[in-house]
């Protein structure tokens, strides 16, 4: 409530402030989230929470007229369409040089993602995160992080059988012939529940092509974990439609929150302080970095180091479609959750995800989501001028991820006697490079944060998100953010409180 004093705010319900919540709570603090996208707690009235990938309405883009699909081409025809602008689940932020997908509401990304939970390999952990001792983070952290989220793997045998996953098949097939190895990925997904959903006795999520507008049914998103046992303690309060516009020093050591509540229109409908002795920041890389760099250029936390707002990478993403022979059908029933990789990270800088194209028709392609070790990193800047952060990306840094990713696709491509599809990303466009699910970086650690994430010209001011991580993890990312987190407020609650 407006002029409350609270002992912790956390900035966003994503994963790192999901961890920061429940940590704290079970350590007997009380915390106050704040949550700028909604709550997505209540049926529409079409019975469900989330509207379906192919039937994107309202609840589908954070204030958005028209939709901004990912894969936005299909046959080389636009498939967008004009929607309600509404406080959606997924937002396609667009900075100069890239668009930036993230998830909004209470459970962050966790709403609108893959789900696919994938701890990197230890021979490539001190890339990552290099301040960080790989002990400590593969004997303590990684694993609580992977109870923490409910982390399960496909069983091999259904995977072998089901009609879901023969584009996963195909897809191994291809790398297998070409020499690559071939990975199961694990995921967030209830596998028993997708074994269900293929029996006919459960309603479908999966298998009805649920996934980038949210799962209503099957995926364990921060809501049914980490934010169930953070409620489950008594200590956390959740306001959603809310954003936080600022932080300020204010008496005794305390920090003044500015907060906007929104209507879903996007409207601020009205303006509230909250005074609150520890901050903590956890409003995704994206979110972090404006709200950071905004406020050490406009004066309100000036003594923020010279590190903010730098070390901004996009993991690397990029996108591509094969198109296979016609006796290679790729099936017109595919789960959303990819559970399978291609890994070339070694040799050639890319891990590719094996993704799905539900369109519910066959399509003849095997389609890819490929994470890559781009090295180019860009800089959130404050322009005086628009009011705005920006972010100085340019479209040409993702040619080092598309030459990783042909490492795989021009391998296989000629083994198969295939080509790249061209009709997915426009017309004659093969590489969807235009975008980023995996927004990293801004506020690095041990850079711009202390080497456990405390803003330290400002004591009881934490960074606990993505923008910690300097702009790759090699494999997808939350895993990552989620053992950083616990790793963080560990330290933070046995040295800070
Ligand atoms: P995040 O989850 O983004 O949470 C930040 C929260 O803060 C959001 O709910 C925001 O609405 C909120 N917020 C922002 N600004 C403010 C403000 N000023 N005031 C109040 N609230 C605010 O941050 N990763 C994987 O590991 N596996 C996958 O399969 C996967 N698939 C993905 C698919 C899609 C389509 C997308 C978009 C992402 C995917 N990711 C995946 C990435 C993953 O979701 C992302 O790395 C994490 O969600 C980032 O976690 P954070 O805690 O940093």
């Amino acid at each position: 409530a407006d002029g409350a004093h609270v002992p912790a705010l956390v900035i966003g319900t994503g994963y790192g402030g999901s961890v920061a919540a429940l940590r704290l709570a079970q350590a007997g603090v009380d915390v106050h989230m704040i949550e700028m996208g909604m709550a997505w707690d209540t049926p529409s009235s079409d019975g469900k929470i989330f509207c379906n990938t192919l039937q994107p309405d309202n609840r589908s883009y954070w204030l958005r007229t028209r939709t901004k699909a990912p894969l936005n081409y299909f046959l080389g025809f636009p498939i967008d369409r004009d929607i309600t602008r509404y406080t959606g689940v997924l937002d396609a932020e667009e900075f100069s040089g890239i668009t930036v997908y993230q998830g909004r509401g209470v459970g962050g990304g966790s709403l609108v993602n893959g789900g696919m939970a994938v701890t990197p390999k230890r021979e490539n952990f001190a890339a990552i995160l290099p301040s960080v001792n790989p002990a400590e983070m593969y004997d303590t952290y990684y694993p609580r992080a992977n109870s923490g989220l409910g982390v399960g793997t496909v069983d091999p045998a259904w995977f072998d059988s089901t009609d879901c996953y023969q584009y996963a098949r195909v897809g191994r097939k291809h790398a297998q012939r070409s020499g690559f190895p071939f990975t199961f990925v694990p995921d967030v997904y209830d596998w028993d529940y997708m074994k269900q959903e293929a029996a006919g006795t459960v309603t479908k999520s999966a298998l009805a092509g649920e996934i980038l507008y949210g799962n209503n049914y099957g995926k364990k998103s921060l809501q049914k974990t980490y934010l169930a046992r953070a409620a489950a303690t008594g200590r956390v309060t959740v306001s959603p439609l809310h954003r936080v516009a600022s932080v300020v020093p204010a008496s005794g050591g305390a920090y003044t929150v500015t907060i906007e509540q929104l209507n879903t229109s996007g409207d601020t409908t009205a303006t509230k302080t909250v005074t609150a002795d520890r901050v903590f920041f956890a409003a995704g890389s994206v979110g972090t970095s404006k709200l950071l760099v905004r406020l050490k250029a406009t004066g309100a936390l000036p003594n923020l180091n010279g590190e903010i707002g730098k070390g901004w990478g996009d993991n690397g993403n990029v996108m591509c479609g094969r198109a296979n022979h016609l006796w290679d059908p790729t099936g017109s029933l595919q789960s959303s959750i990819p559970c399978s990789g291609i890994d070339n990270w070694a040799a050639g800088g890319a891990f590719a995800e094996i993704a799905p194209l539900p369109t519910g028709i066959e399509t003849f392609a095997s389609f890819y989501l490929s994470i890559t070790k781009n090295p180019n990193r860009a800089q959130f800047t404050w322009n005086a001028a628009t009011g705005k952060v920006e972010l100085n990306w340019q479209t040409a840094w993702k040619q080092p991820a598309i030459d990783m990713a042909k490492t795989i696709f021009d391998k296989i491509n000629a083994k198969e006697g295939t080509i790249y599809r061209t009709d997915l990303f426009g017309l004659y466009k093969i590489w969807g490079d235009h975008l980023t699910y995996h927004p990293l970086g801004g506020a690095v650690l041990n850079k711009a944060t202390d080497n456990y994430g405390r803003l330290t010209a400002y004591p009881g001011l934490y960074v606990i998100d993505g923008a910690l991580i300097p702009g790759n993890t090699s494999v997808n990312p939350f895993v990552t953010i989620t053992a950083l987190a616990e790793r963080n407020i560990e330290k933070i609650i046995a040295t800070d409180l």
